[in-house]
């Protein structure tokens, strides 16, 4: 019956698929993926540079990996660059990340390197991809699950209902949930709600500083760790939760920050 719906409909006779079919085959790769995420080592919440990082570090080591990104496509604020200008600039440090991650940087201005932003979205998503993490794009996380004083998974729905209708979220659970929600620091905001961290208040929310890109860059990779049991911090967030400064379209400070992260998380994993 099949073949001769695909003869009425001009098709040749080898071609074994339909309409259907193809809404088949996503369903069930789709449904496997998410059966997958429900219990995890570690989900990182961000697609950004730090979070794609951490994710690929981390799935490298053979841990179980599930990056959670509320937008469509992954990257956070790489693509961009600095004013949309898609170049993003390097200090050394970060050099062996980005020969990790396959990322081709040219050296510019003494010691400052110059690295296609795209480019780089794209590499950090594959390895990360390529190492095992799972990624759930267009899926929002928009709240935690606490139990005994500890973190112990992200509760997520659909992006576009997520805040719009009244429809309830489902969990993906987890030994550490990584926030790697940029400026944000979204997932701390949620315990700051849940009046979990005390230092903060709707009165006096998490912020970060002005813009001072060296010490940005120091603060962010010397901060980065867990904030909360089972709640880790990198990239910007660090610097939104502990007041640190921004530092615009340098990227080193992000990369080293995730790999951190994923050391320190894989480091607690083992204990
Ligand atoms: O903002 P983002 O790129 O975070 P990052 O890794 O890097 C910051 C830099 O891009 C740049 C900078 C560098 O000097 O200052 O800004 O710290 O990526 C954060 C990602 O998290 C997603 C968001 O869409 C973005 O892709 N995100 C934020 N909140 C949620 C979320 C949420 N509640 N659920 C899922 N994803």
């Amino acid at each position: 019956m099949r073949r001769d719906m695909l003869k009425a409909n001009n098709f040749e006779e080898d071609v074994m698929f339909d309409d259907v079919g193809i809404s088949e085959a996503i369903l069930d790769s789709y449904g496997r993926k998410l059966r997958e995420c429900l219990r995890n080592d570690v989900v990182v919440v961000g697609a950004g540079p730090s979070g794609m990082t951490a994710a690929f570090y981390l799935a490298s080591r053979g841990i179980k990996t599930t990056i959670v990104e509320r937008k469509l496509a992954p990257g956070g604020g790489i693509w961009g660059g600095g004013m949309g200008m898609n170049d993003v600039v390097f200090q050394k440090e970060a050099l062996p990340i980005l020969k990790d991650a396959g990322v081709r940087a040219e050296r510019k201005h003494g010691e400052l390197y110059v690295v296609e932003a795209v480019e780089l979205a794209a590499a950090l998503c594959l390895k990360a991809l390529h190492a095992g993490a799972i990624m759930l794009n267009l899926v929002t996380v928009e709240d935690l699950c606490v139990k005994d004083n500890r973190v112990r998974g992200v509760v997520v729905n659909r992006t576009g209902i997520s805040g719009v209708y009244h429809v309830d979220p489902i969990v993906l659970e987890a030994r550490a949930v990584l926030d790697g929600t940029g400026h944000d620091a979204g997932l701390v905001h949620f315990l700051m709600k849940h009046k979990l961290m005390e230092k903060f208040s709707a009165a006096n929310p998490p912020y970060e500083g002005p813009m001072d890109a060296p010490s940005g860059e120091r603060f962010v990779v010397e901060n980065t760790g867990e904030v909360y049991p089972g709640l880790w911090l990198s990239g910007m967030s660090v610097c939104s939760t502990y007041g640190g400064p921004r530092m615009g379209p340098i990227f080193g400070g992000m990369l080293l920050s995730g790999k951190k992260a994923a050391e320190m998380i894989a480091a607690d994993l083992r204990k």
